[in-house]
């Protein structure tokens, strides 16, 4: 038997049945839910361990999850699926390059910051990112804020907010008292394959990328770290509450941020799916695969995820355990009703697998055995929220107020 396999995940077999089974039985009751909330066909499966070491140890406390398992895994994930960040020395500077006070008829205060990153020595074309950041002028202390990677055209995170877009609600979210900041994912690295020697990727690696070298994913979620640091910077900013939100390849690339990034107080995915909140191990005939992904977005992960197409049973971690690294910070995943291309149930059991971690640290996550929610139901738990809305593969203002509503709890507003 697998090592990183323990009686453990027969629990979790177990669990998951129950589930699966309760679920059929709320959905029998609710026949105009046409959400089917497993795929028939999803084949059995069993899932490594959190809680046992490489060495075959058995973490029992919150401090050896700290400064033994957690270092292991976080490493897993960058030898195996997301890859490392070079460790060349770079520059980085701050440049409010635009404020406007009375934004959003004087609701909000608006900064346009340039952070402009440069390898030390000078070589390479810098790369800039531009941050815009909306904070609410009606407030009496910091302001929490959340930071949306943008993975879509830069009009949904428009600064003059000519172009308003569900996508980026930010005139409801300073209205919620949250400071609104976003980036483009684009001024980072760009999305496409074959893009090592652009954007950051390009300024910041030195000869051929090595195959645990970081893909594009682990590029994007580095750049949310960098306006973390512009963030903590700006007095508006309650900087011990700052939540990353992504949707999609940006759900993916939040998570990820949140995992390498322990200043992020709160993670929010939205529709993230494989390799993002869905468990890789399980297949179903609808949801998108570990092989097809690396077929179709070779460049998001490192060259060793390759290898684990059709082969997903050898991964030394599965997306649970990507859960269990915000521990024992807050986790909010949401799906789309209709996104089966995004497992919302493999969604849902990464959460309800994290468990365990969490309660290294007494929360309490989703709690024992959870059913998977109605649609439209966020089930709001101690340190961890899932929520399936009903509709497509979207970010949209349904989501935002859940995030929002959760914030709240977990921000004690
Ligand atoms: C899809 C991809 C998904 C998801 C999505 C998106 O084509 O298969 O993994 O990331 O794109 O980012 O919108």
């Amino acid at each position: 038997m697998n090592p990183n396999s323990t009686a453990a995940t027969f629990f979790g077999s177990a669990c998951v049945a129950l589930a699966v089974l309760a679920a059929h039985v709320a959905i029998a009751a609710e026949p105009q839910r046409h959400f089917r909330p497993d795929a028939p066909n999803a084949a059995a499966y069993t899932l490594p361990d959190p809680l046992v070491s490489r060495d075959g140890r058995k973490i029992t406390t919150a401090e050896q999850w700290t400064h033994v398992r957690r270092p292991e895994v976080l490493e897993l994930f960058r030898e195996h699926v997301y890859g490392r960040v070079p460790d060349t020395p770079y520059r980085q500077t701050f440049t409010v390059v635009n404020e406007n006070p009375r934004a959003m008829n004087g609701a909000a205060t608006l900064r346009q910051i340039a952070i402009k990153i440069e390898a030390d020595g000078g070589s390479g074309k810098p790369v800039t990112i531009h941050l815009n950041l909306f904070v609410p002028n009606a407030r009496t202390k910091p302001a929490p804020a959340f930071l949306l990677i943008c993975n879509r055209s830069v009009d949904n995170i428009d600064p003059t907010r000519e172009k308003k877009s569900e996508f980026w609600p930010a005139e409801d979210g300073i209205a919620r008292g949250y400071a609104m900041a976003a980036f483009f994912n684009g001024d980072v690295a760009p999305d496409k394959k074959n893009s090592h020697d652009q954007g950051i990727h390009g300024l910041l690696n030195r000869g051929t990328p090595a195959p645990d070298a970081w893909g594009t994913l682990a590029a994007w979620a580095w750049g949310a770290s960098r306006c973390l640091d512009y963030l903590q910077t700006d007095p508006a900013i309650a900087k011990e509450q700052v939540a990353v939100i992504g949707h999609s390849r940006g759900g993916k690339t939040a998570l990820w941020a949140g995992a390498e990034d322990q200043r992020f107080a709160l993670v929010c995915s939205n529709d993230s799916g494989c390799g993002g909140a869905t468990l890789s191990r399980r297949k179903t005939k609808e949801k998108e695969t570990v092989t097809v992904i690396n077929r179709a977005f070779p460049h998001w992960f490192n060259a060793n995820f390759k290898a684990y197409g059709g082969r997903e049973a050898e991964l030394p971690v599965d997306q649970h355990m990507l859960m269990a690294l915000i521990a024992p910070r807050a986790v909010a995943v949401h799906s789309a009703e209709q996104d089966l291309w995004a497992d919302p149930r493999g969604e849902f059991l990464s959460l309800v697998h994290a468990r365990p971690v969490f309660q290294l640290f007494g929360r309490q996550a989703l709690g024992e055995s959870p059913q998977m929610p109605a649609i439209n139901e966020p089930l709001q738990g101690d340190g961890a929220q899932y929520h399936i809305r009903e509709g497509k593969h979207n970010l949209t203002l349904v989501d935002w107020t859940s995030y929002w509503d959760f914030a709240d709890r977990v921000f004690a507003r």
